[in-house]
């Protein structure tokens, strides 16, 4: 539970994927710790109170609609509290631990010092247009540098979409006339163990019309220095016309000739 202060405070912050996982692993070994001793107690009592015949009828403690079942004595009652209570801690605590690493995915690390990357993501039918800091456009694969924080404003320049990446646990909408944002980072160790470029595929998850299925795209992480080279190339291209339709095609095919595959 200070996990989260944490996070916020030092240098060495996570990315979304690990905080969604961390809070899926921590879910799912609860829900079957819990799960498994509520099934266990319930059979054990299935068992040690089976009508084996032997108690007479009229000593039977049945329960009575709209009471608290006290028993004689009040044992019963106590291992009813007992319960209520454990469970309210568990899940007040899982709120609270869920609610703090919820914030950070909200918020993002504080890198303000580093300087974030800033880009547009612009969805149309069909396809991803993503519009860098210095003017200069992409299409259909966006490239970014590792360990740095890089924050999208997500638009629509025609109907509803919905930009994401399963693997980087991304998701935004992308809404005509709106800005919607949304972070990540890829780390230069995943970059590392991908050969030195990591890529992550982006879909559409708004059904948007005939193309929809095919409204993919690819994120595309390069080390630091490879992608300062890359970007410093960019400069001056292309930095009039990011809007039109047929300036962005044109990206698309430098891009294309730049990386050396289809973008
Ligand atoms: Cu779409």
């Amino acid at each position: 539970m200070i996990d989260p202060i944490i996070l916020q405070q030092g240098s060495d912050w996570r990315a979304q994927a690990e905080v969604f996982d961390e809070i899926f692993f921590v879910f799912l070994a609860l829900g079957t710790l819990v799960g498994t001793i509520v099934v266990a107690y319930t059979l054990w009592n299935v068992f040690k109170y089976r009508d084996d015949g032997s108690e007479p009828k009229e000593d039977f403690d049945a329960p009575i609609v709209g009471e608290l079942p006290t028993g004689q004595g009040g044992p019963k009652a106590k291992k009813l509290f007992l319960s209520f209570g454990l469970s309210a801690i568990v899940v007040i605590s899982l709120v609270v631990y869920a609610y703090g690493l919820l914030l950070y995915v909200e918020e993002g690390p504080d890198t303000s010092d580093a300087g974030n990357i800033e880009i547009t993501v612009e969805g149309y039918q069909f396809g991803w247009e993503y519009i860098y800091p210095n003017g200069y456009s992409t299409r259909g694969e966006m490239i970014v540098p590792a360990d740095q924080r890089i924050d999208l404003n997500v638009t629509s320049r025609d109907v509803w979409h919905n930009f994401g990446s399963s693997e980087l646990r991304i998701k935004s909408d992308a809404i005509p006339g709106e800005y919607s944002s949304t972070w990540f980072s890829v780390s230069s160790e995943d970059v590392e163990a991908q050969g030195g470029e990591a890529t992550y595929r982006v879909e559409c998850f708004e059904l948007c019309g005939a193309g929809h299925s095919a409204m993919t795209g690819q994120i595309t992480v390069l080390p630091q220095d490879e992608w300062e080279e890359w970007y410093a190339g960019t400069q001056g291209e292309n930095t009039s016309s990011v809007d039109s339709a047929g300036a962005g095609n044109a990206s698309s095919v430098d891009n294309a000739v730049i990386r050396g595959a289809p973008a």
